[in-house]
């Protein structure tokens, strides 16, 4: 069986998501850093293209996308489960949501100029310049549009006053037990946590800094270093795993083996291209040739992704 390697950076929300996801299983990894900006070029000899924050990597294969990394984890370890039985539906709908939503506003809160100010006090100008230039390009040519600073302020009491209240009657969780939907609203809150500027936005509402304590208790489960060049040693060293045993469904028309690209719709629209081999209900499989990654897999969310011929 393979590693299960995750290619992050520390202060990455959503890398805090896939951290908080592998603790929550009491999983063990091995972590590779990657940039926090472009180039990336060892992230994408095994993605093809796609540059977001986090990618999980098992052996050849290369899933995209934290949703989708929550299902592969689901698929290693049942148990405890990310997606209660009779919620599975609530519970990956609200995760949707909080990681596009509640992230939006997050966004605007920690890049207003103030809490800037404070993240980027020891940093270099040009390092600060790159880093904004950086994000601008991550933002171009997709669907999501940001969030306006003074709306996102203006909502935020909105936000966490009917979380707060929910908490106050009740339950140590969002739904009738621990799942998905806690680590998606986590990691935005997490992230604002980490300014002084921006921390009162969650400690001033005390059931919610509570239920935060608990779901950041999961923890990470136990990780160890491995160096990017290691991580595409293993993929070129490995065959993809056998595709799943579900029909290939596209509404589109889209044939397996069909030349194509895939790239998500929202932000970070950088397309990748191959072969598509597998479209399932939840998750599409892309087969590409890297010079130094060989063949690999390349796993991408069904929603939020968009597939356009080559
Ligand atoms: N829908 C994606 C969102 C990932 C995302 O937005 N990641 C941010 C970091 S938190 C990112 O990629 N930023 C640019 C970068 O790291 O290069 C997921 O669930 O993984």
């Amino acid at each position: 069986m393979h590693e299960l390697i995750l290619h992050h950076y520390p202060t990455s929300p959503f890398a805090e998501k896939a951290r908080l996801l592998l603790g929550f299983k009491q999983l063990s990894w091995r972590s590779v850093t990657i940039p926090l900006m472009m180039p990336k070029p060892d992230l994408i000899a095994l993605t093809g293209g796609y540059r977001k924050t986090p990618v999980l990597q098992v052996g050849a294969d290369i899933y995209c996308d934290t949703a989708l990394i929550a299902r592969r984890l689901e698929a290693e370890k049942a148990s405890p489960t990310f997606y209660p039985e009779t919620q599975a539906f609530n519970v990956a709908t609200f995760a949707q949501w909080a990681d596009s939503v509640v992230f939006q506003h997050v966004v605007a809160l920690v890049f207003a100029p103030e809490s800037m100010a404070v993240r980027f006090a020891k940093v270099p100008p040009e390092v600060a310049k790159a880093f904004a230039a950086d994000r601008a390009a991550l933002f171009s040519g997709g669907a999501a549009s940001r969030l306006p600073l003074e709306q996102a302020r203006h909502q935020w009491p909105a936000l966490m006053g009917r979380l707060q209240q929910q908490l106050q009657r009740g339950g140590d969780f969002l739904f009738s037990e621990a799942s998905v939907a806690d680590i998606a609203l986590a990691h935005p809150l997490w992230f604002l946590r980490s300014t002084p500027v921006t921390a009162p936005l969650v400690d001033d509402y005390p059931q919610v800094a509570a239920w935060l304590a608990r779901v950041l208790a999961f923890g990470h489960g136990s990780a160890s270093e491995m160096s990017s060049e290691q991580a595409i040693a293993v993929a070129h060293a490995a065959t993809p795993a056998a595709l799943p045993d579900e029909t290939f469904v596209d509404p589109n028309g889209f044939q397996p083996g069909q030349a194509v690209r895939i790239a998500a719709v929202d932000y970070g629209v950088d397309p990748v291209e191959g072969e598509l081999l597998f479209a399932g209900r939840e998750e599409l499989i892309l087969r590409r040739e890297d010079q130094r990654g060989g063949t690999v897999h390349v796993h991408f969310p069904r929603l939020g992704f968009r597939i356009e011929a080559r």
